[in-house]
């Protein structure tokens, strides 16, 4: 192309760019009255959780503050509306360290932070003592435990204490009568941690083998620290016990079955709830096969399916033990205060006393002293290295695990069931199994 060629191109295309391209001002903004809404008021509510999140029990203590966090997480993301306000739930998590000093310490501070509520805590030996200073704010705070289970918790008469597990005085009789029913032992050790709970459930097992006819042995102690239980299972050793029952924690419980075993002793080791966990494998490795142990509810592994699948999303992990009635303690709480209209602890209180309510763990309600109506009891045993649910006890009557998870509906998240031990199970609870 000569030169004249490439200006006159380049001029039409210029004239056309500009026929084609009409340059528009923008046009001034036009003032106008639409502002941009008010973000939506809100109201702060802080709910406490208490546990031990040091020491040998930790692992319980954050998987109870677990539970209790996916429940606050899911009602911020629900946008709850309380008195006409979004209400943006706080979770303030405190360790006690399972000592009941800290227990009423603690207590104290989330009092004065003025929480709404409280899921906890953990340990029969620190809820109790907790729940005095609960008690005694103005007005009082409604706390629910999600795994203590001393009777004297709700026998105090305090209006504000719920719990939404068993009590020992159903746990207790549960377990030994179905080693009764199905080991038929002679002869029983009984060991405790001197804590509320391991002294307490041990109290209530030797009632019932008692009432059995079996005879027991003078009561051996412990403290909820010991791991060497070498000079407790010599003394038993020589006495040839049939069974063994041991009140305390899973931290204590496995090396008190490992050095059993050590040392040769033959007899069934049994549990309450504190040491009913999978630690116990990891603690005791092969010792911990055959051991018989109770849950005071429905097992983790039939929570409901949508909490569990929740949960192992949130934390990566699957439930310990009883982080799926923390999580029901939180909604229980919540869902008074929507019943209310308020997170006044004297306007929703009276909404939690006569809440019923469908939780991840079944049917929720509460009798006059606070405790759980109708709470299932639950029998494992360690088979091949895991712990498996075999039976469940409810109303006095006692039912495979199976039989539980096909009367059950909807269908739960399946577990694998452990086989239960050869002897028939106990067809019913003794009479204190049911009793409130
Ligand atoms: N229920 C077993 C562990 C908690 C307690 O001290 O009651």
């Amino acid at each position: 192309m000569n030169r004249s060629r490439i200006i006159v191109t380049a001029l039409v295309a210029a004239i056309g760019l500009i026929g084609c391209g009409e340059e528009k001002k923008p046009e001034p903004m036009k003032k106008t009255n639409v502002e941009a809404p008010p973000p939506p008021a809100t109201i702060d509510i802080k709910i406490g959780h208490v546990a031990p999140l040091t020491g040998g029990i930790a692992h319980l203590g954050k998987d109870n503050e677990n539970g209790a966090r996916l429940a606050i997480d899911e009602a911020n993301a629900a946008k709850i509306k309380i008195d006409g306000k979004e209400a943006k739930f706080t979770l303030i998590a405190e360790d006690d360290q399972a000592d009941p000093k800290v227990g009423t310490t603690v207590a104290q501070k989330l009092v004065d932070a003025k929480v709404a509520g409280i899921v906890g805590h953990l340990n029969s030996g620190t809820t109790i003592p907790a729940s005095a200073i609960y008690n005694g704010a103005n007005p009082p705070i409604p706390m629910i435990t999600g795994s203590a289970t001393n009777p004297k918790l709700t026998e105090q008469g305090f209006k504000n204490v719920f719990r939404v597990v068993g009590r020992d005085d159903q746990q207790g009789p549960a377990i030994a009568s179905y080693l009764a029913a199905t080991k038929k032992p002679k002869l029983v050790a009984v060991i405790d941690d001197a804590t509320a709970y391991g002294e307490g459930i041990a109290n209530e097992v030797e009632k019932t083998l008692k009432e059995a006819k079996i005879k027991v042995l003078p009561r051996e102690k412990g403290t909820d620290k010991t791991t060497d239980w070498k000079a407790v299972l010599t003394k038993l050793k020589g006495k040839r016990a049939d069974a063994v029952f041991y009140g305390g924690m899973d931290a204590t419980g496995g090396p008190l079955v490992k050095q059993g075993r050590e040392l040769g002793m033959k007899a069934v080791f049994t549990f309450g709830d504190g040491a009913c966990t999978d630690k116990m494998v990891e603690l005791a490795g092969a010792s911990a096969e055959g051991l018989l142990c109770s849950q005071a509810g429905i097992p983790p592994q039939a929570a409901d399916k949508k909490f569990l699948e929740d949960y192992k999303k949130k934390f990566n992990v699957d439930p310990i033990l009883y982080a799926p009635f923390t999580y029901d303690a939180a909604n229980l709480l919540i869902e008074a205060m929507k019943k209310a209209n308020s997170a006044d602890p004297a306007k929703y209180l009276p909404e939690l006393a006569k809440i019923d309510y469908k939780g991840a763990t079944g049917k929720i309600a509460f009798d006059e002293k606070g405790d759980r109506k109708d709470a299932e009891m639950t029998i494992f045993t360690i088979k091949d290295g895991k712990l498996g649910p075999i039976a469940i006890i409810k109303g006095g009557q006692t039912i495979s695990y199976e039989d539980f998870i096909k009367a059950s509906a909807p269908a739960p998240a399946a577990a694998p069931a452990a086989e239960a031990p050869k002897a028939e199970p106990a067809k019913e609870a003794p009479k204190e199994a049911a009793k409130k």
